[in-house]
């Protein structure tokens, strides 16, 4: 079966956003993932506690794996200790995908192969526990 991701071009919200407009929240699923200095054209929320990035996906899907590609340029470390859920409200994320512990490093494509009967429409990835900033130059979430 071929495989789609079902985040491109969706309607995404941060829960901050760092320094706008260079990390505007739909660079996390514009398909494309820039090298272009200082992590502009990737999403990125200030530093803060608990950051997210939130993707309506349009639909409830049951998705297989979501893929979050880390900044190219510097401070991959950033990234850790995320978790991915599901809900099928943008207020509530019942179901776990997954995690990611790290930390991260520049370049690194992270997988994160969500648990079997993951479902729903809005799409939570979020760094729990750590005063941080959530930089992504993409979100991919793989349906097939
Ligand atoms: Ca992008």
């Amino acid at each position: 079966m071929k495989t789609q991701n079902v985040a491109s071009k969706k309607t995404v919200w941060m829960s901050t956003e760092h320094n706008p407009p260079h990390h505007d929240r739909q660079y996390a699923v514009d398909d494309k993932v820039v090298l272009n200095g200082q992590g502009s054209m990737c999403s990125s929320t200030q530093q803060q506690f608990n950051p997210w990035i939130l993707v309506d996906l349009g639909a409830i899907y049951n998705p297989t794996y979501v893929t979050l590609f880390n900044r190219i340029d510097d401070v991959g470390y950033r990234l850790h200790d995320v978790f991915v859920s599901f809900g099928e409200t943008n207020t509530d994320f019942p179901v776990d995908c997954g995690q990611y512990k790290g930390p991260g490093v520049n370049t690194e494509v992270v997988h994160i192969v969500c648990q079997k009967n993951a479902r729903g429409r809005f799409v939570k990835t979020e760094i729990k526990g750590s005063t941080e900033f959530l930089t992504l130059c993409e979100i991919s979430i793989l349906t097939s």
